[in-house]
């Protein structure tokens, strides 16, 4: 299929034009809302022109730059290129992107760390100024002007309702039966106009199909061939395998002492090789049918989903590998019922969450003996990547889980630290931890227990002594007994590691 028999509309096809002609419209300082999560459905074009004009730019010793707002991270040809040219001047919501991180650690690009499912509300609010353009990857227009999404939802909706005037990139790589797997919801409204949002199974669909955008907001349109990014990844290595197997065990006692359903409740699961091990664990497994609210579909549940493990999964985008992306575009008619790409607003909605009963499981950097969660810093001041939907998912679930190795860098850093560098989940908000060593069921436990139970389960038996040795003493002569501390030890931590260079003793 043509791109141009994807575009029915004649008064969008009157708008087509290069991805030079499209990213002229684009001025120094705008604010560009972008599609994209996780390396799917994000522009391609227009991006590789914006590179072009920062690179011209900077060899005429000028700078062009603009604010790319988008869902989530995007593909090293959008941030990774344009923050190589400094052609960013702020990004949010989330990235995950190694050069766009060295200039966000560096100090010359700012960024904007925000809860996934806030961004809407907060761009409808005005904090982040007001929105210029929206660039929005589609799969085809249809002859009523409506906009056929493509491999994310995110936050097209919103880019495309606040912006001025809006870029549409038609991309005929992406598999024209996408058409129907969306459900675009227009309900939501800031206070006090808010209604409940009317989803009680992960499987409800509550909105339509198709993005609107009236014609006249179109200022161009831009035909594309080319693919999305796979995500890169792993295969699963020994520790992934250990704490899914934790999982599992975990799950099933849960399940024995009628704390869960047998076929458990809707599945959440963060992006990496430790959550796809868990998924892959759960594939014919005890627990079936599963079904899924979350925000990315990745290899592990499209896995299930194929074979009938899991009947329904909910999210905002694709998150697939090679293996995966292959699998999806082989055989797309057979996922299209089982699959629903919400507005991450929707996705990672709260209300949603708590009423589903989400089990959320997520990746993190460390967490302190108490249960504080630190998901996007080294050493307190780096950032890695971003609280994506963490936050909406761990504050919000039944239960929420937090999965890493013991330890990372061979061996040098532990992920089990006295007091965390960064807080992003705070003890109140994180119920299991789970490591490579074992379960850590903080639930219902006084400070001083959870730290007990911490170190016995999850640090790595290295570090235990120094931790359990931090712990007595706190208790002994820090000031406070309920959540003992030696706050200048408890921070120098970091600093005396990293110094020797391994902790190893
Ligand atoms: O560094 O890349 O140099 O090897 O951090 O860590 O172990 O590869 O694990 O890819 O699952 O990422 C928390 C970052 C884990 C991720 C985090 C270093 C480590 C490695 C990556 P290298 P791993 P993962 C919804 C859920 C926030 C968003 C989220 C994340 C690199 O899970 O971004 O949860 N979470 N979204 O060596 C120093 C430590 C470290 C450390 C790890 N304590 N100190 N370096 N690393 N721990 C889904 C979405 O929102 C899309």
């Amino acid at each position: 299929m043509t791109v141009r028999t994807r575009i029915q509309s004649q008064a969008v096809a009157a708008k087509v034009m290069s991805a030079e002609d499209a990213a002229a419209f684009i001025a120094p300082g705008d604010h560009v809302g972008m599609s994209g999560f996780t390396g799917f459905g994000h522009p391609k074009a227009v991006p590789a022109a914006l590179v072009r004009r920062a690179a011209d730019a900077a060899a005429r010793g000028d700078r062009f730059a603009v604010s790319v707002w988008t869902g989530s991270s995007t593909a090293p040809e959008l941030d990774g290129a344009l923050a190589a040219v400094d052609g960013i001047d702020l990004r949010m919501p989330y990235q995950s992107d190694p050069v766009t991180r060295a200039k966000i650690n560096a100090g010359t690009l700012e960024y904007l760390d925000v809860h996934l499912s806030h961004v809407a509300q907060m761009v409808e609010e005005g904090f982040f100024g007001h929105l210029d353009i929206a660039l929005i990857e589609v799969t085809g227009v249809t002859a009523d002007g409506a906009l056929i999404p493509s491999s994310s939802a995110g936050n097209n909706n919103t880019w495309l309702d606040q912006a001025d005037r809006a870029i549409l990139e038609v991309n005929a790589w992406q598999p024209a039966e996408l058409d129907g797997m969306h459900d675009i919801y227009y309900g939501t409204a800031l206070p006090p106009d808010r209604t409940p949002i009317p989803i009680l199974r992960a499987g409800d669909r509550i909105g339509v199909p198709h993005l609107r955008c009236p014609p006249e907001k179109i200022i161009a349109v831009v035909p594309t061939d080319h693919p999305d990014y796979p995500t890169p990844s792993r295969p699963a290595d020994g520790d992934s395998q250990l704490i899914a197997g934790h999982v599992l065990d975990f799950l099933t006692h849960e399940v024995r002492y009628g704390r869960l359903p047998a076929r458990l409740l809707p599945l959440q699961s963060g992006v990496g090789n430790v959550t796809n091990a868990v998924l892959g664990r759960l594939d014919g497994g005890p627990f079936a049918p599963l079904t899924a609210y979350t925000e990315v579909v990745q290899d592990g549940m499209l896995q299930l989903l194929r074979s009938g493990t899991m009947t329904v999964a909910s999210a905002t985008a694709f998150s697939l590998g090679e293996d995966g992306l292959a699998e999806l575009r082989a055989d797309i008619a057979a996922y299209r019922d089982k699959i629903i790409l919400r507005p991450q607003e929707i996705s990672n909605h709260p209300e949603v969450i708590r009423r589903l009963g989400c089990l959320a499981m997520n990746g993190m950097m460390e967490a302190d003996i108490y249960g504080n969660v630190n998901s996007t810093h080294v050493m307190g001041s780096s950032m890695q990547n971003g609280i994506g939907g963490s936050g909406d998912f761990a504050r919000h679930a039944y239960l929420a889980m937090f999965l890493s190795p013991s330890t990372v860098k061979n061996g040098a850093i532990s992920c089990i630290v006295p007091m965390v560098s960064h807080v992003d989940h705070t003890e109140h908000d994180v119920h299991v931890i789970i490591t490579e060593q074992g379960v850590a069921d903080l639930r219902g436990l006084p400070p001083r227990r959870r730290a007990q139970q911490i170190i016995n389960h999850c640090a790595h038996p290295d570090y235990q002594p120094a931790l359990q040795d931090y712990l007595d003493r706190a208790a002994a002569t820090g000031p406070g007994k309920h959540t003992p501390h030696l706050l200048s030890e408890a921070l120098s931590w970091h600093v005396r590691y990293l110094k020797e260079g391994t902790m190893r003793r």
